[in-house]
């Protein structure tokens, strides 16, 4: 599965705690997307974990679970992603919820399933930057050093720029994919057209489309072209 994901190109991002109707959940599985990702910074539990990936199941599109809180977690997933927030003010959300994770829990984990992200939260009013307290007052050097430190010193797997609810700076995006050496570069904010998704996908390695599947449907289908124009 690791293998999957350095191909993948379009995500749509699912947040469990949000309605979609099961005619909407079908057109975004059957859209084309590589992947889709079940995740969100608030009010994910268990029970709409599990509820939101039985639905997926009925279709064929590898599903991720992006981990937030470990109440959340469900067996099941064909990959699990797990984000550490590198601009977060508080060690919790770089590597504290997780060492007591793993405290708990290390001898069940599928490790063979599991990646870690390197997030770098942009968005100062986003509910992921609130919650993690992140330093979004950041100059490009900032955002270039966090890069490095991701893919060179820490050698994750994926650095993820992360503008949930805006649309990101796209010179700067490709400045940090010009820096990586080994991970893969997720850009996910903001994306509501295929003329968004086309700038992020040339920037970025793998485009996150999630907030315009619950506000225009139709636009975030429009997304999905972006990965035909990459391929
Ligand atoms: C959120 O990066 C994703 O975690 C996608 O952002 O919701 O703004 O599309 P949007």
């Amino acid at each position: 599965m690791q293998e999957a994901l350095l191909e993948w190109k379009h995500i749509f991002k699912l947040d469990p705690e949000r309605e979609l109707s099961d005619e909407a959940l079908e057109r975004i599985c059957q859209s084309g997307s590589d992947a889709v990702m079940v995740g969100g910074s608030s009010g994910v539990t268990y029970d709409n974990t599990v509820d939101l990936l039985s639905r997926i199941r009925c279709f064929s599109i590898p599903c991720i679970l992006e981990v937030s809180s470990r109440e959340a977690v469900a067996p099941g997933f064909d990959f699990y992603l797990v984000p550490l927030v590198l601009n977060a003010s508080e060690v919790d959300w770089v590597v504290g919820h997780h060492q007591r994770a793993l405290k708990d829990y290390g001898q069940l984990m599928p490790w063979d399933l599991l990646a870690a992200e390197g997030y770098i939260i942009l968005n100062g009013a986003s509910t992921a930057a609130q919650l993690t307290g992140s330093r979004t007052e950041l100059d490009a050097k900032d955002v270039l050093a966090y890069a490095l430190l991701a893919d060179r010193l820490l050698r994750l797997p994926v650095v993820y720029l992360e503008y949930s609810g805006t649309f990101g700076d796209m010179e700067l995006v490709t400045r940090v994919k010009n820096v990586l050496h080994q991970a893969r570069l997720f850009y996910g904010g903001g994306i509501d057209s295929a003329a968004k998704a086309a700038r992020a996908a040339q920037a970025a390695d793998t485009i996150i489309v999630g907030n315009v599947i619950y506000e225009d449907l139709e636009q975030a289908l429009q997304t999905v072209k972006a990965k035909a124009l990459e391929d």
